[in-house]
């Protein structure tokens, strides 16, 4: 029986949901940092095996919103709750339970989904911290499954894939057995100079960085992109900069080895600082970041 269906995985910002993505699909589609709220979209990760198809879909952290950019960000969380066929929530492990992670029990309960509950990071857990957490959790919510899992060392991962199968209908596949995701380049090369951006800064300037690919054409073997990296303010341009150029050279050569990998071919990045402030509450600027405007040369 061929089985199909979508899985969304939430969580709180940085318990490893794109990791656990990447990790499930040997592909990087979502960009992962040790800063929270990496991601900003709606991520869809495609498997594709002989019992079936899975669709997950990656999703912003669940956090409360301020600014109309992270307002979006959970729209998006509640988006992809719509229609799934079952929940995986996300739980850092590590981490002690708190109001953030209330906050995720109660909207959990609210929808009352087939939800199976993963605690993450065991690989750097003490070994007598995880029953407790389990009878903690298991009180909580009436979860389908728990699960302890390391996304990163991929502890776990075959059972987890094992299991959701077991939740998800039967049903025709959607997508063509080679495509993982349905993110277009041009928005995965800009993501992933986000991604450098977030590796190499601190403070608040991971959440003050978005990036518009200004430029994407292929052109044969060559790729010729031209990225704007939006800040707030002046000092937080020069902060990307860095001392003559050094910091923005690096974050190019990151980003450009991985873009080449991604595309298959040589590319040629052009990288610019731009400043516009508060852009995080800018609707008309909010508005061209969506996903659904990328269009154009390549995508
Ligand atoms: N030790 C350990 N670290 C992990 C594991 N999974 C993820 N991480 C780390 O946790 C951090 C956050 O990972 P992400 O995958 O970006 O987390 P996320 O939940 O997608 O975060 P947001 O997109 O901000 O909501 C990164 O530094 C990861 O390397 C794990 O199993 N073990
Ligand atoms: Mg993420």
């Amino acid at each position: 029986m061929y089985k199909s269906g979508f899985i969304a995985i939430t969580g709180r910002p940085n318990s490893g949901k794109s990791t656990l993505l990447n990790q499930l699909l040997g592909e990087k589609v979502s960009i992962v940092s040790d800063k929270p709220q990496t991601t900003r979209h709606k991520i869809l990760g495609i498997l594709s095996q002989k019992q079936g198809e899975i669709i997950f879909i990656d999703t912003p952290g669940i956090h409360k919103p301020g600014l109309e950019l992270n307002k979006r960000m959970m729209r998006a969380v509640y988006d992809s709750l719509d229609g799934i066929d079952l929940l995986l929530v996300l739980v850092d492990a590590t981490t002690r339970f708190g109001s953030g992670d209330q906050y995720v029990v109660d909207l959990i309960r609210e929808r009352g989904l087939k939800t199976i509950l993963l605690l993450n990071k065991i690989d750097v857990l003490k070994k007598d911290k995880l029953l407790p957490l389990i009878s903690m959790y298991s009180q909580k919510f009436d979860f389908a499954e728990i699960v302890p899992i390391s996304a990163l060392k991929r502890e776990n991962l075959e059972l987890l894939i094992q299991l959701t199968f077991k939740y998800l209908p039967e049903g025709p596949a959607f997508y063509p057995e080679d495509q993982f995701t349905d993110c277009h380049e041009r928005f995965l090369v800009g993501e992933l100079v986000r991604e450098k951006v977030l590796l190499n800064t601190a403070e608040e300037l991971p959440y003050s960085t978005t990036v518009v690919v200004a430029r994407f054409e292929e052109k044969g073997e060559l790729a010729l992109i031209h990225c704007d990296i939006y800040v707030e303010r002046d000092s937080q341009r020069k902060i990307i900069i860095g001392r003559q150029g050094m910091k923005l050279k690096k974050i190019g050569t990151e980003a450009r080895s991985e873009i080449e990998s991604l595309l298959g071919k040589k590319a040629y990045l052009d990288l610019f600082v731009k400043v516009k402030a508060k852009w995080r509450d800018d609707l008309r600027f909010l508005d061209s970041l969506s996903i659904n405007s990328w269009t154009g040369a390549g995508s």
